[in-house]
């Protein structure tokens, strides 16, 4: 299966400031340890501090036999109606995915307006968060595989 793991604004600076909120892996270590724990699963990586190149990136993904984008939108979570309008305009199953829990934090990232045309969201669990967004779609690609299988 092919997913594809996004990044948006300041999350190229992981694991170099506030390790407190977001830890101490970097975006490099995330995606190293990614492809070392789903081998079964081809993922493309892109991180990007433009809201244009993320909605470009989504909507690439309908040429691209896709079964799933892991998406921490950053900061755009909570003000990106372009986003949004992307996600809901696309057919991949997107699901959301912070490092830190949103709702803990200051009330303007208490509400993300991604989440409604998300399959999911996932906030608080730190980088494992990516992990366990990825062993869903593994998990419902077996499921499915194991439904066609005539017994
Ligand atoms: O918790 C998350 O994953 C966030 O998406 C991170 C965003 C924040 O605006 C969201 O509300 C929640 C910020 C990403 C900033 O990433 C940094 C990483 C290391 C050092 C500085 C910034």
């Amino acid at each position: 299966m092919k997913l594809l793991v996004l990044n948006g604004p300041n999350l190229n600076l992981l694991g170099t400031r506030e390790p407190e909120t977001y830890g101490s892996a970097t975006l490099a270590d995330l995606e190293r340890a990614l492809k070392s724990t789903f081998p079964q699963v081809t993922f493309s990586f892109f991180q990007s501090n433009h809201e244009g190149a993320l909605i470009d990136k989504l909507h690439e993904t309908q040429n691209n036999a896709l079964q799933g984008v892991i998406f921490n939108p950053g900061a755009y979570t909570h003000t990106s109606i372009a986003l949004r309008d992307a996600i809901a305009g696309i057919k991949v199953p997107v699901i959301e995915v912070h490092i830190s829990n949103i709702h803990a934090r200051e009330s303007f990232r208490h509400h993300s307006l991604l989440a409604p045309v998300c399959a999911g969201q996932l906030c608080g669990l730190g980088l494992s968060g990516y992990f366990s967004a990825a062993s869903y779609f593994a998990f419902q690609e077996e499921w499915t595989e194991n439904l066609d299988t005539p017994q």
